[in-house]
């Protein structure tokens, strides 16, 4: 990650700085390591500097602990660009923390996993791209397989949730759009094509490339609006035509950009500015 304001905290380097004591709470499979970065980001309450944690599974990928609560799904009916499907607003609680992708998947972390790389924007660093639902849901089956965890796409909840990070805002940063050039690869900035992850501002729950890069499947079928949606760790319908996928692109204006924000495909289509990240699943 090379934002040019995240400072590792402790290295476990030569000086003889040992790196901050495993945090029991969060259970990470067999082999992971952990290290604590301070982070600087922007909040809708102001500019905020502060620790996270980050596991780092054996493939490279890294991870945020996102805890467990609550937050309001979908977008009020006057937030500009505003579309149906993400509607009504409604109470959601995440019973359980989970683990999930401080990054889009990277192609070289797909290539080390499947031995593939489908992506059209070839770079190491770069996320996959290109890759179906299918593939993705294959990726974290593969993963699972290797460590016996539970390893998957992230519901439209957790998404969501992780995106805003505690914000209510249209953006995870507040409602004007301006700032999404130090938070996103989207039209205005991208040269039409995706950029390496984790090379702009992270959120607030240091989460990297929520908004813009690839759009990211999530384990959810599609349906327009969240009418009868379940409250309390909603997982969407039980079939449809479409997976959902959240945060816009390289290829988007701001508009689709936005925390709320839904899009969908058919879980076959390799699209190039479809990418994802993953949910390790922590045991109780
Ligand atoms: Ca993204």
């Amino acid at each position: 990650m090379s934002d040019g304001r995240t400072e590792v905290e402790t290295s476990g380097s030569a000086q003889g700085v040992e790196p901050p004591a495993r945090d029991a709470s969060v259970p990470t499979p067999d082999g992971w390591t952990q290290e604590t970065r301070r982070i600087g980001t922007a909040t809708p309450d102001g500019e905020v500097w502060k620790e996270v944690a980050y596991y780092r599974h054996p493939c490279g990928m890294e991870f945020v602990a996102v805890p467990a609560g609550g937050f309001i799904m979908g977008a009020p009916r006057d937030e500009p660009g505003m579309r149906r499907s993400e509607s009504p607003q409604h109470e959601v609680r995440i019973t359980r923390t989970f683990l999930l992708g401080a990054c889009e998947v990277t192609q070289e972390q797909y290539a080390a996993v499947t031995g593939q790389n489908p992506s059209r924007f070839t770079a190491p660093r770069g996320p996959v791209d290109s890759v179906s639902w299918d593939d993705a849901a294959a990726f974290c089956a593969r993963l699972s397989e290797m460590d016996g965890a539970t390893y998957r796409l992230p519901t439209e909840a957790e998404w969501e949730y992780a995106c805003r990070a505690g914000s209510t805002t249209v953006y995870c940063f507040g409602d004007d759009p301006e700032p999404l050039v130090d938070y996103a690869w989207y039209s205005r900035n991208s040269g039409s094509r995706p950029h390496e992850v984790g090379s702009k501002l992270p959120n607030a729950w240091g989460l990297y490339d929520m908004h813009g890069n690839v759009w990211e499947w999530c384990q959810d079928w599609y349906v327009d609006g969240y009418r009868s949606r379940a409250p309390v760790d909603p997982t969407g319908p039980a079939s449809s035509t479409y997976r959902a996928v959240r945060g816009g692109s390289w290829f988007d204006y701001p508009t689709p950009l936005r925390s709320a924000g839904r899009g969908k495909d058919q879980p076959f289509n390799h699209v190039d500015d479809h990418g994802f990240r993953v949910v390790c699943e922590l045991r109780p």
